[in-house]
């Protein structure tokens, strides 16, 4: 196949990423990854420790030129989703930074110390369309996390699915704070620019103030989770060197869970600018977006990309679930046969659990989610069954319904019913709060918890979680 990041081997001395005062050229990049290529060639998988750093981008990018399948790792992944982690996807080695302490479930792993510059030699050539390039763990309803094997051709369809909807170009200098373990952060965030040969700066973690700078001194382009698009409409109005940096900005786009309506309002009526929404998956990559140059309408994710088949099934009253073909689709769960072939209808479209409908103008709404146990918090989708499952192993605990309640912030807060063992001495929120982030990942935590001396159940002996809200 074509290479995946051409600008890669032209080598420039121009900028591709920057992480506050450490910025990496074309030319470093090749260099430092072109190298680290070399040894990890014929690894099996190797595990990304995927900080907010240049190490996590020389990591990855060194994997794809290897052909070697990456599996990016949230540094912050407690005790027992890491350990599944690595238990399924089997990776040989982790590529990490020098001042990283690993955790003891990679102990087993050969650890390498990414490098920042080296000398490439001749990269090797670039493997085949289907060859796995990375596998990112995502969150379903119940169960532990499942790996989605992205392949090299999906991430290639996606991103110039987006160039075509953005106008999205070399001359673009993209700015976020995104995590870089997940599609969003890592795929768009990262291999977007690098496929464009444009350029990326990371804020190292998100803040109002890292993006006022970076849309203040050049940068054009500005990637976000609804909570920051909140955070950035709270301080909107008193922060006129914010308004002046977004209505600068050529695009802000927002992605990962539906922008709310008010936020929308704010930031349009300080800038004058329109937030568009673009939506995805981490098994679809992107499916909708709403262009450069058509406006955004907000309560919409615009039209299915160039490429992307989208259908409504089970349609009642103009409202079906979304079912998707194209190129930009994974190629299954790594391990996991019998939940690909549930994710996938008899006819081979994928279900992707959301509700929608579509407008007179094929713009696409979304208007839910099938499922009642996923939880979109901060942008994260999180499977109430996890946690659930963890709380219930905590000695404290005789039983637990997990739900997801609305949150300015968050959009969604997770919210833990608890039934003590003993109702005269109950665990307290900050104990659970840190049991769950240990063992599964500080994201997961629950933001409330309330106490209960039974759960509501039906005749069937099922809980009722509607009724808990109620
Ligand atoms: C707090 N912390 C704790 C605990 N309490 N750590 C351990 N134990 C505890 N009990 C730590 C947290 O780890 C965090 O550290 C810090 O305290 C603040 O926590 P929190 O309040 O949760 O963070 P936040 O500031 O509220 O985070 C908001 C956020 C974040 C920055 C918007 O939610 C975020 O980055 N979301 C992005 C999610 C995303 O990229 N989703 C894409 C997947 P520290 O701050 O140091 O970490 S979706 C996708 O890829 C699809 C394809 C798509 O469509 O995009
Ligand atoms: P994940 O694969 O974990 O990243 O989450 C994918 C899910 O995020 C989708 O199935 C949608 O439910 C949701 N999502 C992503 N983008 C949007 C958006 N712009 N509007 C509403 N929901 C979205």
């Amino acid at each position: 196949m074509s290479p995946l990041f051409p600008s890669l081997y032209a080598a420039e001395p121009r900028e591709a990423v920057r992480f506050g005062e450490h910025v990496l050229t074309y030319a470093e990049l090749v260099g430092a990854a072109g190298s680290l290529a070399s040894r990890i060639a014929g690894a099996g998988r190797v595990a990304v420790w995927a900080t907010p750093t240049p190490r996590t981008v020389v990591g990855v990018v060194a994997a794809l030129v290897a052909g070697v399948p990456a599996v990016p790792l949230n540094p912050k992944t407690g005790e027992r989703e890491l350990a599944h982690i690595v238990g399924d996807s089997e990776p040989t080695v982790v590529l990490t930074s020098p001042e990283d302490q690993l955790p003891s479930s990679l102990a087993g792993l050969t650890r390498i110390d990414v490098p920042l510059t080296g000398t490439a030699g001749e990269l090797p050539a670039e493997p085949g369309d289907e060859t796995p390039a990375l596998i990112v763990y995502t969150s379903g309803t119940t169960g532990p996390p499942k790996g989605a094997v992205l392949p090299r051709r999906a991430i290639a369809a996606t991103l110039d699915a987006l160039r075509e909807a953005w106008a999205w170009t070399a001359d673009d200098v993209l700015v976020h704070g995104l995590p870089l373990f997940h599609v969003h952060g890592l795929i768009l965030g990262i291999l977007g620019p690098l496929r464009r040969g444009g350029s990326v700066r990371h804020l190292g973690r998100f803040s109002v103030e890292g993006v006022t700078r970076e849309l203040s001194t050049g940068a054009t382009m500005l990637f976000g989770v609804p909570t920051m698009y909140h955070r950035i409409a709270e301080a909107v109005a008193s922060d006129r060197e914010l308004t002046k940096a977004l209505a600068g900005a050529r695009l802000l786009v927002s992605g990962s869970a539906a922008l709310p309506a008010p936020d929308h309002r704010r930031i349009t009526r300080a800038t004058g600018r329109a937030v568009i929404e673009r939506y995805g998956m981490t098994e679809t990559l992107m499916l909708c977006a709403e262009r450069a140059d058509g406006g955004a309408r907000p309560g919409t994710v615009g039209a299915p990309l160039p490429g992307v088949d989208l259908r409504l099934a089970d349609e009642a009253d103009g409202i079906g679930e979304i079912q998707v073909r194209g190129p930009n689709l994974f190629s299954g769960y790594l391990n996991r046969p019998d939940a690909t072939a549930a994710a996938f209808t008899d006819d081979g479209w994928f279900r992707t659990g959301d509700m929608a409908s579509v407008d007179e103008d094929g713009q696409v709404r979304i208007v839910g989610r099938k499922a009642t146990d996923l939880i979109k918090s901060g942008g994260y989708k999180i499977g109430a069954g996890e946690i659930e499952n963890v709380l219930l192993d905590h000695p404290g605990v005789r039983e637990v319904a997990v739900t997801g309640e609305p949150d300015d912030d968050l959009g969604e807060r997770i919210v833990a019913w608890i039934v003590p063992r003993n109702p005269q001495l109950p665990p307290g929120a900050a104990e659970l709060a840190d049991h769950v982030a240990a063992q599964l990942a500080p994201h997961k935590r629950p933001r409330v918890v309330r106490y209960l001396s039974e759960l509501p159940r039906n005749d069937m002996g099922k809980i009722m979680k509607r009724a808990l809200h109620a």
